[in-house]
């Protein structure tokens, strides 16, 4: 058994259809991070980031738990354990392991600042929403060029790489995107958006949202971030 602590957020949402594709039981503790329950001092022994997803797989290695953070984490060590979502061939997982660092360690984090700077800094800063939605869009762009000549990122086999770029891309908007120039991104996205685990990972916690009030930005904006723990 494995116990989920995330939130509907795209880092949330990668672990959420991965678990429903690996058909693996699973319990959901829900960490509203507009409400600040990523500081209770029991998530940050999981997860001393203060960040969700993290998980505590019950049965890990040798029969004891284990608990992670880092959404690309989980994504490899739940691949790994159940022999699934990854090419089995060095090269092939090799390369799914490029495209999911790609996205962990470009996609996510520039999206996110895209994100950040056109929906909810307090002051509009024209250097950063340039900066952060053109690099938006370069990204989006290398995602265009390999699903023209592959059908899914790490090549012939859907994987975690896939998992970890489609809710990321779902945003597109609100990262001052505009998804009509990637006629390949959208064709994947269809596609996977046609998954049955898909759409029930991104059913998870779906009702749940983080009301951005004052108190909500400044949790996740303000000072609260920055207290010593
Ligand atoms: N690199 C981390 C990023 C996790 C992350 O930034 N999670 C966000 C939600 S998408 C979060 O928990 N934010 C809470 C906060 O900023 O306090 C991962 O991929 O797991």
């Amino acid at each position: 058994m494995i116990d989920l602590y995330s939130w509907p957020t795209p880092n949330g949402q990668k672990i959420h259809i991965l678990l429903e594709e690996l058909d693996v039981p699973y319990t959901v503790h829900a960490i509203n991070i507009g409400a600040g329950d990523q500081f209770a001092p029991d998530f940050l022994r999981i997860c001393p980031n203060h960040r969700i997803p993290a998980i505590v797989d019950q049965d890990g290695p040798g029969g004891e738990p284990l608990a992670l953070f880092e959404s690309g984490a989980i994504l490899l060590y739940l691949a790994q354990k159940h022999g699934a979502l990854l090419p089995p061939d060095p090269a092939g997982s090799a390369i799914a392991v490029q495209w999911l660092m790609f996205q962990m360690g470009g996609l996510g984090p520039m999206l996110g600042q895209a994100h950040h700077f056109t929906q909810y800094a307090p002051e509009r800063v024209e250097y950063a929403i340039r900066r952060y939605t053109r690099e938006a869009d370069r990204l989006y762009g290398v995602l265009d060029r390999r699903l023209a000549e592959a059908r899914y990122l790490a090549g012939d086999a859907y994987s975690v790489a896939d998992i970890a770029s489609y809710p990321w891309t779902l945003g597109h908007e609100r990262q001052g995107v505009d998804i009509a120039e990637y006629a390949n991104v959208r064709r994947w996205q269809a596609e996977i958006g046609e998954r049955p685990a898909v759409a029930r990972g991104m059913a998870v916690l779906k009702d749940r949202t983080t009301q951005m009030d004052d108190a909500a930005r400044d949790i996740l904006f303000g000072e609260t971030q920055y207290q010593r723990r």
